[in-house]
This record gives C-alpha cells, structure tokens and sequence, in this order.
C-alpha cells in the first residue's frame, strides 16, 4: 500500500479539532516550521520513504529581498523530516548542485556507513546521483540533517534542515510543537548572493531563512501546552528569549533533558552545531516578543563600521557627507531607531522596521511575536493584542500627577510597606 500524507492533511486534521491532541492515525501532534514545511513522505513495505533534492534555490527573507542560496526541495531550510521512535527510514538524496555532496543526520543514532561524512563512511554524491540513506530509529528528540561535503559553503548557505523524532508515546501532552533553524547571513548591500566565506562579519540573522518583519507569528490558544524546537548550525551562539512566560529547557539534540535537570528560564542559549527544546504553558494572553538577546541579531543589514555619534549634534553634517560620499549614514543622534528612514539600496531590507499597534517596533533579523489568544478556533494570524482597559503602559500629564506612585510616601517609608 502507497499512502501519501502530507502537511496539509495534518493542517486541516489538526484545525478540524483544535481540542484533538493528536491528527488523526498519528501518535503525536505534528511540528509546525513556520515559513517552512513539513516533508511528505509514502510508506514502502513498512518502511518510511522521503525524498530529498539538494538545489539552488531562491529565498525571500522578508518582502523586498530576495537572496540566492542552496537548500533542499526548493526551500532553505530544508523541509522538516518527522518519523517516530522505532520507525525504518528510507531518505533518498538526489544532488542537483554544481558539486559533490552528502547527508549527515546530526545526532541520530546510525550504523557508521549511514553517517553521511563524504570519504569518511560513504562516497561522495557527485551531480545528478541519488544516493539511499535506511535506518531505523532508535531514540528521540530533535535532530537535524546538513552536508557533510564542503561543509563551510554548503552549510553557510543554507543547506540544513530538523529531522524529528517523536517518541513512542510523548511524556506530557503538547498542543502545539514549533521548530525554527537559527541561521545567520553576509550579505553585502544590495546584493543576492551570501557570502559563504565570511567567519564573524554577519549582518542579516533569520529565523527559518526569514527575517523580521517577514517572520511568521507563532499563534497559540491561551493554556496551551507549548514546545519550540531550536536549532544552530551557523557560527554563532543565539540566546533566544521568549516574553511573558518561564520556559523549562526539555531536551537537547542528545535527547530528553531529565525533569531534575530542567532549570526554569527565560532564554535559552542555542550554540553552534545543537538543537535546544524549550516548553511552556501559554497561560497569559497577548503579543509576546521572542528574539535572539544578542542586540545586532535583531537588526538587518547593519553598517557595522557606522562612527559613534551618539548625544552629537549633527545638523546639516549628514548632507554635507553625502554630497562627497553618496550613501553616506551615520548612527543617529539618539540612538538607530531614527536610521530606518534613510533610502537604502534594492534588495536590502531596513536595518530596524516592522509595524506595531503603537507604532514602529524597531527592530529586525532574529525577532517575531508569540500571539497568545483566549478561546480561538483558528491559527490564522489574528492581528494585534486587544489590551484589557487600564492595563498599557501610558503617558501622564506631569511627573507629579495626582493618582500616580510616588516614592515619598511619609506613610511608607523606603519601601517598608509601613512596617516601620
Ligand atoms: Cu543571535
């Protein structure tokens, strides 16, 4: 029997009933890659066949800039693999690159002639050869797949994908279960191609190859069980915060995270060449913001080189530059937030943008909102946070108004509460 299931057999399963744990003949909810999708697959005699096609392909990374990368089956990330404990694979790898590649499974636990090191355990996969990884898998946990032949340009241009294992049975109930590739970019202004010779110069970081404002929001229902798989494979290290809930790291690309090891937190650092689970329960409604915490990686295409000006009166100097230097930016008075209007050259996003309910939010690359959302039947997007009355932060008529929290409270000394 040839079965084919696909992501949007899942999508439509899993919105029929949002109350459903589980589509339905499967053991565990299915993964949501946001801008990104699942790999379909069609079942063999028992086995689980996927199909692979390493490719050139072309990635929007937000509206306004498109770059040229390689990936899999026409997307960077690849698409995301998802089998469970105890499941044989079939993975078909067929290499439609201008060079030689293959496949390592990172983290899954194989016979050594599966392990995709070109020379090492296997020959290489030279242009328009397919070459049949099989094995079965013995664990789970969130692992991923990338070349293991001219790793630095192949990987540094997007080649990499999540290979998910589910458990046989999952320990705790997960509503909704998100996975999302860290990956960081050079590419010069103006330009379509990254540079894969870059070691530490980096100036566009994305989230599953996009970049705010172009990030796909992760919509959850208020008291729902959450899990964010994260992963690395670029040359930095990405602390990934998440607002408004603590988060219990749960698993890592060597498996389950034991429940005595499981420190509650706030962000959670994904280092090079790992995968990090985190899970949460989404118990306060509203917009919540989740980014990398390193400050440049929620910025696009920054000048790195800008000149320090800040608290410097800089009236008509600006103009005068430019009229020697076309093109010419330097830092704003007052911070960058006031940079995002300068022209900026085709296919290059703006270094600090994206639009809130209360104007712009200023930021870019590594950032994207976490809608959490009381009795919705839909994972659409569903807009801005409807704050309850008297709960957003707002301005007041003077320093001193009446009504408003002062510190010198003769009844209430220095914070004693009055038990003094
Ligand atoms: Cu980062």
């Amino acid at each position: 029997m040839i079965k084919m299931l696909t992501n949007a057999t899942f999508a439509a399963a899993l919105l029929a009933s949002m109350s459903a744990n589980t589509a339905p003949g499967r053991s565990y909810v299915p993964v949501v890659t946001p801008n990104g999708t699942t790999l379909p697959y069609q079942m063999d005699h028992g086995l689980k066949v996927f199909r692979l096609v390493a490719e050139k392909v072309k990635r929007e990374l937000a509206p306004g800039m498109v770059i040229n990368v390689w990936g899999y089956n026409g997307q960077s990330p690849g698409p995301t693999i998802e089998a469970v404990e105890g499941d044989r694979v079939r993975i078909l790898v067929t290499n439609h690159l201008p060079e030689d590649t293959s496949v390592h499974w990172h983290g899954v636990l194989l016979p050594n002639g599966m392990d995709g090191v070109q020379g090492l355990n296997q020959p290489h996969i030279k242009p328009g050869e397919t070459f049949a990884y099989e094995f079965t898998l013995r664990q789970s946990g969130t692992q991923m797949y990338h070349p293991h032949a001219d790793e630095t340009l192949q990987m540094a241009l997007g080649m990499e994908g999540f290979f998910i294992i589910h458990p046989r049975h999952e320990r705790k109930r997960i509503d909704r279960d998100f996975a999302i590739f860290l990956h960081e970019w050079d590419v010069p202004f103006g330009a379509a191609a990254p540079n894969p010779a870059t070691m530490t110069d980096f100036n566009m970081f994305t989230f599953n190859s996009r970049a705010f404002p172009g990030t796909a929001p992760l919509v959850v229902k208020k008291g729902q069980r959450v899990r964010v798989r994260l992963a690395n494979l670029s040359m930095d290290s990405h602390p990934i915060h998440i607002h408004g809930v603590h988060f219990a790291e749960t698993g890592t690309d060597g498996g389950p995270t034991p429940p005595s090891a499981q420190l509650p937190e706030t962000t959670v650092n994904v280092p090079p060449g790992s995968t990090r689970d985190i899970e949460f329960v989404a118990d306060a409604a509203g917009d919540w913001a989740m980014h990398c915490h390193k400050t440049h990686h929620t910025m696009n295409q920054m000048a790195h080189d800008v000149p320090n000006l800040t608290g410097v009166d800089q009236s008509g100097i600006e103009e005068k530059v430019r009229g020697l230097l076309p093109g010419y930016m330097s830092m704003g008075e007052n911070g960058m937030g006031d940079m995002m209007d300068m022209g900026h050259p085709k296919n290059t996003l703006p270094m600090m943008t994206g639009a809130g309910q209360f104007g712009s939010v200023d930021m870019g690359g590594m950032f994207t909102v976490v809608k959490v959302r009381e009795g919705i039947t839909s994972y659409a997007d569903p807009g801005h946070y409807q704050n309850p009355p008297g709960t957003v932060a707002h301005k007041v008529a003077d320093e001193n108004a009446p009504g408003q929290p002062t510190n010198h409270d003769p009844h209430h000394g220095h914070g004693h509460g009055g038990a003094d």
